[in-house]
C-alpha cells in the first residue's frame, strides 16, 4: 500500500503563479497579503525580482479561470491560486459570477493538470468577507497552504 500525500518540506523550490481580482480589492488585497506571507514563511521568494513568483491581476472573479488557463499552459508553474470576493449583499448576478468563477477554475485545473486554488470568498455581506480576510482570519493564508500542498501532492503522485 502507498500513501501518497503532499508535504511542505520543498515548499520553497515551488514555481506559483497568484490571479487576483480587483473587484472588492478591499477584500481581495487583504486575501493577497495572507496569502503571501503564507508563501515568503515556507521559503518562496515573493520580492519584485522574484523568478518563482508571478501576480496577474484581472477586473473581476469571472475573469479568474481564463487567465489561470493562460498561465497554467505556460508549463512555467506548478501551481496557480486564485484571489476573489463575491458578495451576495451587493450583487444581483451574485450566482452567475460565482457559479463560472468555480466552475472555470476546475475546468481548467482537470483541463491543464495544474492545480489551480479555488481561493474566492462568497459571502453574504463585506462584514463576513471582512471577517474571511484578516479580521478574524485570512483565509488568504490557508489558500497558499493549500496550494503548497498540492504542488507537492502532484510531484508525489508521479
Ligand atoms: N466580481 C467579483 O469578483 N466580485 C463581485 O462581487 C462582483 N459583482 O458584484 O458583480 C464581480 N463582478 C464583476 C465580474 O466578475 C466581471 O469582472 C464583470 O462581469 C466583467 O466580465
Amino acid at each position: 500500500m502507498a500513501t501518497i500525500e503532499g508535504t511542505f518540506e520543498n515548499s520553497s523550490s515551488l514555481s506559483v503563479a497568484i490571479v487576483i481580482a480587483r473587484f472588492n480589492d478591499l477584500i481581495t488585497n487583504k486575501l493577497l497579503s495572507g496569502c503571501l506571507d503564507c508563501l515568503s514563511r515556507h521559503g518562496i521568494d515573493i520580492s519584485e525580482s522574484s523568478q518563482q513568483l508571478d501576480i496577474a491581476w484581472v477586473p473581476g472573479s469571472f475573469e479568474l479561470p481564463i487567465v489561470s488557463q493562460k498561465l497554467a499552459r505556460t508549463g512555467k508553474y506548478e501551481v496557480v491560486i486564485t484571489l476573489g470576493a463575491v458578495i451576495r449583499g451587493d450583487t444581483p448576478h451574485f450566482d452567475v459570477v460565482v457559479s463560472e468563477a468555480s466552475k472555470g477554475i476546475a475546468t481548467v485545473s482537470r483541463d491543464t493538470g495544474i492545480p489551480i486554488v479555488f481561493g474566492v470568498l462568497t459571502t453574504d455581506t463585506m462584514q463576513q468577507a471582512l471577517e474571511r480576510a484578516g479580521i478574524k482570519n485570512n483565509l488568504g493564508w490557508n489558500y497558499a497552504l493549500q496550494a503548497l500542498e498540492m504542488g507537492s501532492l502532484m510531484k508525489a503522485v508521479n
